[in-house]
């Protein structure tokens, strides 16, 4: 029986860099996840479609996946197809919206935010592409959730989600699927798993972290059970609903425990991380770490290892944050490179039009065209695919990197729950500097150029503006500053500093330290302890 339930528009249901992200108590009052999910369905349309269904295992996912299901059945779905137990990593959600030729699906997450009763949930619709749901789209969600007067829902019993098969609710089909099957089989046409298996028979040895988040079953049979890792290889491999307290950020703060042991005695040959909904990724090497922007970088210089990319790459897209190192490795390939806003839902056209192979961001996002999210695991695997062609160590795999094509120091700065009024007006201030920055002098830089940045995507001319603060220095030097579109508390300033030595000397020196005068250069500009109140960092990545 379909319920048309009266309600009324709710404040601030806007959807930033990725969905809608809100503290989880907020989620659940009374009728905030019904008002967006009735935005999704006015927007996009749900008779007799087709759409995926799964989330990261986050605390109230299974019980917003029944909300949602009741939804989609009421709105004249056709089907849903939903990983067991309501679960999915964003990039295997991708992956089933394309391979069965859906209309787009929902994914429940708050991605690298933490989870439980107290902190984040999130939703967020990626379309027939598999991939985020572009400005456009997500607007016009916002805009209905600002008039929205009624929404529809059944009234029925819980599907049952926790066994694999189809199931119905009222005229709409169910189809409850093995979340881990299909990605499995994808990441298998891609890389050389005999290679990989052999690689791990001859005692390699790896350190799986997946920050007790979604991809402790995806890593656990891909590398355990069919590369044949040994066990216990993967750590915190099973979801809880809070993440067992740890924030799921693969990043050295977060994830100390593998940091420490990479940097220890007897650390293995290789670390990874991935993060809450499996679509981030940290590598680290023995003794070494590889920071995002390069980590994308050796990943383009080095695809055509794996079978997936033998052919080569189209093209290679970055965040505007994000270093400039992939740039180099494209222009020595030959191949096109494109600088895009922050946020995966810029690259999805790159991807759609064959522009761009590989995608990456200073986020620890990698990913390429095999789905339209960024994708942990794949990352992890195409490291692991290289590995073993070269057959060398992850600290001489970089070295090596930084001596052809010179070192992109590089670190980003996040200072959390910052005042919102104190962020804006530092912001503000900053941007009415600009125009007179050119020709500035600092700590022995000096300013080239200064803006703020604007897009327009060359695929369907669509633009954005105002997507982060460029100063650029006459020595390759750069400070980005922009607000973070994900958080859910206060404000978070990112500050992202990078300095490109050429070599052959200078490439091994700490980066905090390489960087000092830029930093101090873009505190100096910003004003930022004058405006915030804050010296140091909250997160160094
Ligand atoms: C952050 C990152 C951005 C990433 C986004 C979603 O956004 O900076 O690069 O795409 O998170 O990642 P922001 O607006 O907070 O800087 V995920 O893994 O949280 O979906
Ligand atoms: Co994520």
């Amino acid at each position: 029986m379909i319920t048309t339930v009266s309600t009324q528009p709710i404040a601030g249901q806007k959807p930033g860099t990725s969905g809608l992200r809100k503290k989880t108590p907020v989620f659940m009052g009374p009728h905030y996840l019904e008002n967006f999910v009735q935005a999704i369905f006015d927007v996009v349309g749900a008779k007799g479609k087709t759409f995926v269904l799964g989330g990261d295992g986050r605390y109230f996912n299974d019980r917003a996946a029944q909300v949602i299901l009741r939804m989609a059945a009421a709105n004249g779905a056709a089907r849903v197809i939903i990983g067991q137990g309501a679960i999915l990593s964003t990039p295997a959600a991708s992956h089933l919206i394309r391979l069965n030729n859906t209309d787009g699906g929902i994914i429940m997450s708050a991605s690298h935010n933490p989870g439980g009763p107290t902190e984040d949930f999130g939703v967020k619709f990626n379309m027939p592409n598999g991939g985020p749901a572009p400005e456009s789209v997500t607007e016009a969600m916002f805009k209905r959730t600002t008039e929205i007067t009624e929404y529809k829902i059944v009234e029925s019993q819980d599907v049952d989600i926790h066994t694999v098969g189809r199931k119905a609710l009222g005229e709409m089909v169910v189809d409850v699927v093995d979340p881990v099957a299909d990605y499995a089989t994808l990441m298998e046409s891609l890389f050389d798993f005999p290679a990989l298996r052999a690689m791990f028979a001859g005692g390699f040895r790896m350190r799986m972290d997946s920050m007790c988040a979604v991809t402790g079953p995806y890593a656990t049979e891909i590398l355990e059970n069919r590369l044949g890792a040994a066990k216990g290889t993967v750590t915190h491999g099973t979801p809880l609903p809070d993440f067992g307290g740890m924030h799921p950020d693969p990043n050295p703060t977060w994830a100390h425990e593998l940091m420490a042991e990479m940097m220890g005695e007897n650390a293995p040959d290789f670390g990874a991380a991935s993060d809450g909904d499996g679509d981030r990724n940290m590598v680290v090497g023995r003794g070494i770490y590889v920071s995002p922007s390069d980590s994308l970088a050796v990943l383009a210089a080095n695809a055509h290892l794996a079978p997936g990319y033998a052919k080569g790459l189209a093209g290679v897209a970055r965040s505007m944050p994000t270093s400039a190192a992939a740039d180099r490795v494209a222009d020595r390939l030959g191949i096109g490179k494109y600088e895009t806003p922050t946020g995966w839902k810029f690259f999805g056209n790159l991807l759609d039009a064959s522009k761009a192979t590989l995608c990456g961001e200073e986020s620890f996002g990698t990913g390429s065209d095999h789905v339209r999210e960024k994708d942990g695991l794949w990352a992890i695997l195409l490291w692991l695919n290289i590995l073993a062609v070269r057959k060398q160590s992850v600290r001489e795999i970089l070295e090596e990197h930084w001596r052809i094509y010179g070192r992109n120091y590089y670190s980003r700065h996040d200072f959390e729950a910052i005042a919102t009024d104190r962020a804006d007006a530092m912001v503000a201030a900053l941007r009415a500097t600009l125009p007179d920055l050119p020709g500035t002098e600092i700590e022995g830089l000096t300013v080239q150029a200064a803006d703020d940045f604007a897009y327009t995507d060359p695929v369907d001319g669509s633009t954005s503006a105002r997507q982060g603060i460029r100063i650029m220095f006459t020595d390759g030097s750069r400070i980005v500053m922009r607000l973070s579109g994900t958080g859910t508390e206060g404000a978070t300033l990112r500050v992202y500093l990078e300095r490109y030595a050429a070599g052959p000397d200078g490439l091994d020196h700490d980066p905090q330290e390489a960087l000092a005068p830029v930093i101090r250069a873009a505190h100096a500009l910003s004003r930022l302890t004058e405006f915030t109140g804050r010296t140091t960092p909250d997160v160094v990545t």
